[in-house]
């Protein structure tokens, strides 16, 4: 009897051991996927596929959303320190110490970086298009003046600076229209697209050069940036890539608009980037702004929206897997939905893949999990 009760307190405490190993097992399998949840970076993911890159300024650093760049990010673009107007305010006067502060947090943390913009018709010095009599500035003086601030700035992070976007958005919006009428092109003609890569090349030649628009999968839009790049490319300009920016929306593009602009630029042996990645939670193009006069209100991100954004993301960055060859790099623009420039448009927006808290969406784990 003894032997038989000594017999059945073993048996039960092997079952117990097996079962507590069992589901100490389970629950270390699940502490690996948390843990390595939380320790792979996006840029940890897409390791094999192209650089992936983020938007940030110096204010941004300065707070906790620094680790989750380090962690998230391979790349880094100043959302505005190295435009021309912050970075040179008056013509003998230059202001470096937001566009050095991104770059030293690159090198640290040990980053690219992509220089965003030299030429672009917005956030320009009020000084540059004026002549020394107040008078609108001459052709030649113009251009004597695009060649001193990209060769001064270029020069200053040759080597720290792999990409940079020479031109931005100089196709106009309308489709019976060709180049926006901008300073730039009243002064200049076409030709200082054309000047403004060949000064970025002579100052750094190793420098991956790159024209940046947004709505490049507009079929309109997108075959006059064709026209305007092929046109460069045979002329013998140097000029290596063509960014879209990607500021798209629940609604756009479609796989196939997308698909269709990543062929006919690669077409012409130029590198794609998407340099300025956000999807709006409402409906349009450019960064879904309001189209049709109709105003929404809400300011909440409801499950809908979050359900129609993950189906968005997943699509493109399924898009971004298939052409690894012909894109080199993917590069959010700002890095969490705390903050987006879509936010000043009147209404909250929750573009991003990490939220509030800075933890990942649930369009994240869309976008990691292939
Ligand atoms: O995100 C930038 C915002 O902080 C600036 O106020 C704005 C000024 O026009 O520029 C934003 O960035 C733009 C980028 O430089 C070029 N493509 C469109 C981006 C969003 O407007």
């Amino acid at each position: 009897m003894n032997s038989m009760k000594s017999y059945l307190l073993l048996l039960s405490t092997l079952c117990i051991a097996v079962l507590f190993s069992r589901c100490t097992g389970k629950m270390s399998a699940q502490n690996a996927t948390q843990s390595s949840r939380s320790t792979k970076g996006l840029k940890d993911y897409y390791k094999n596929y192209f650089t992936m890159g983020v938007a940030v300024s110096p204010r941004e650093l300065r707070t906790d959303a620094a680790k989750l760049v380090a962690e998230h990010f391979a790349s880094v673009t100043p959302e505005n320190a190295m435009k021309m107007g912050p970075i040179h305010p008056r013509e003998n006067e230059y202001f470096w110490s937001d566009a050095d502060t991104i770059v030293a947090f690159a090198k640290k943390n040990k980053m690219k970086v992509r220089g965003h913009t030299l030429v672009w018709h917005a956030q320009t010095p009020n000084w540059l298009f004026t002549g020394a009599n107040g008078d609108t500035v001459s052709k030649q003086l113009l251009l004597q003046r695009m060649k001193d601030h990209i060769t001064t700035v270029v020069n200053r992070y040759k080597g720290s600076i792999y990409a940079w976007d020479v031109v931005n958005e100089a196709i106009d919006d309308n489709n019976q229209l060709y180049l926006r009428n901008t300073a730039w092109y009243r002064i200049c003609g076409e030709e200082f697209i054309a000047k403004a890569f060949e000064y970025a090349h002579a100052a750094d030649p190793k420098a991956v050069l790159f024209y940046n628009d947004y709505n490049t999968e507009n079929p309109g839009k997108r075959d006059r940036i064709f026209k305007l790049v092929k046109g460069l490319k045979d002329a013998g300009v140097p000029i290596h890539g063509v960014g879209l920016q990607g500021h798209w929306s629940v609604n756009n593009p479609s796989r196939e608009e997308l698909e269709q602009s990543i062929k006919m630029f690669s077409s012409l042996g130029l590198q794609v980037q998407v340099t300025e990645l956000d999807v709006s939670v409402y409906a349009g193009r450019q960064g879904g702004q309001l189209i049709n006069g109709q105003r929404d209100t809400s300011s909440t991100f409801t499950a809908e929206m979050e359900q129609q954004q993950l189906e968005k993301y997943k699509m493109v960055f399924d898009v971004f897997r298939k052409y690894k060859k012909e894109l080199t790099g993917v590069t959010f623009w700002n890095i969490s939905d705390r903050y987006s420039w879509l936010d000043g448009r009147g209404r909250k927006n929750y573009p991003l893949l990490f939220d509030r808290n800075l933890q990942p969406k649930k369009a994240f784990w869309e976008v990691v999990n292939f």
